[in-house]
């Protein structure tokens, strides 16, 4: 027989020497995202009973409004988080300011900021294609006893003390990181248990996918085009395969597990891209270094960028590390 593997729940508890400053504190708050996981992936296996239990705007047979599933996990993650009184702050995709958390006390006591996007790739649930959510957790920088500021969400993504993602998919599953390393737990809906599927998850040095919108192709800069020309090119290992969910999560978690690299430039329509640096890039890109990858904007590291803003974007290259300093290479040639 094989052997059991465990359970979130028990590595969290095998592992607290991964959780720096060890007081429980992170400990409780990944339960927190991943009991708030669990809700929200019981809401999207029912997206397609849509048509059948009411759209978006109408009343159910329960007489309760009908939420689209975006809105639903933010307001999962947030109630969840906020319940369980263990988060400062959260800025969220969804919300244009950041929410203060003072506690039942008052005392504005927690030390945790979580930013997130509580469902990303959210358009491909019309037709029944993976969806995520991707979150990222910092340490406050202000003095605790007092509200949270913007300085406590805009820091760089090298001062994440965790980060992950829920991919909703064929299976549901939880990866994430505190510094040591990528494990990924897949989801048994019968149990409600989180077993640990993937341990120490590695990206490939090199791989063959490249996953890009190349619809964009016309407004890419030259350093873009000619990397995905080299890429379709027949020499050593390439033409690489072209695979491209449009759901960040599900393309970068493929890439992880198979070897890829994944872009999301800036174009003449996006000038700094499309993707969000807190919610998206720096989470993401802090999972794929963890995993011996690469996340870069095309010249710098992705987590050495100092955010000016909550919502600001950055364009981003990451995955196998060997591909991503290839393109940075036709980045800097052609640009
Ligand atoms: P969203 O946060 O509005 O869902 O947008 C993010 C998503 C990513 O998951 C995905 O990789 C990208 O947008 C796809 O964009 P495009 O359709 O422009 O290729
Ligand atoms: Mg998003």
């Amino acid at each position: 027989m094989s052997k059991t593997r465990p359970t979130l729940g028990e590595f969290i508890i095998d592992n607290q020497q991964d959780f720096p400053y060890s007081t429980g504190e992170l400990s409780r708050l990944i339960r927190s995202i991943r009991l708030a996981a669990k809700v929200v992936n019981h809401e999207v296996n029912k997206a397609g009973l849509v048509d059948i239990t009411g759209a978006v705007g109408e009343q159910n047979i329960q007489g309760e409004d009908q939420q689209k599933l975006d809105i639903f996990a933010n307001k999962t993650f947030i109630q969840t988080l906020t319940n369980r009184e263990i988060v400062c702050g959260i800025a969220s995709e969804e919300n244009d300011e950041y929410i203060t958390i003072a506690g039942s006390r008052k005392d504005h006591n927690n030390k945790y900021v979580v930013l997130m996007d509580p469902l990303d790739g959210s358009s491909n649930i019309d037709v029944n294609v993976s969806v995520g959510t991707i979150f990222s957790i910092y340490r406050r920088v202000t003095p605790l006893g007092t509200p949270v500021t913007s300085e406590d969400f805009l820091q760089p993504g090298n001062l994440q003390v965790a980060a992950g993602y829920i991919i909703y998919g064929t299976s549901t599953m939880l990866v994430y990181t505190t510094g040591h390393g990528v494990n990924g737990f897949t989801l048994n809906p019968a149990l409600g248990s989180w077993y640990l599927s993937h341990p120490d998850m590695k990206f490939p040095d090199i791989g063959n996918i490249y996953s890009i919108n190349e619809g964009n192709y016309a407004h890419f800069p030259t350093g873009v085009k000619k990397y995905i020309k080299y890429c379709q090119e027949e020499e050593e290992n390439r033409p690489y395969t072209s695979r491209y969910i449009g759901s960040m999560v599900s393309d970068i978690h493929r890439n992880m597990i198979k070897g890829g690299i994944y872009i999301y430039p800036k174009s003449s329509k996006h000038e700094k891209g499309k993707l969000r640096l807190l919610y998206e890039c720096n989470p993401m890109a802090f999972i794929v270094e963890q995993a011996g990858g690469k996340a870069s904007d095309g010249y710098q590291r992705i987590m050495d960028i100092k955010p000016t803003e909550l919502h600001e974007r950055s364009p981003i290259f990451c995955g196998s590390k060997k591909m991503v300093e290839k393109a940075e290479e036709f980045m800097k040639e052609y640009e």
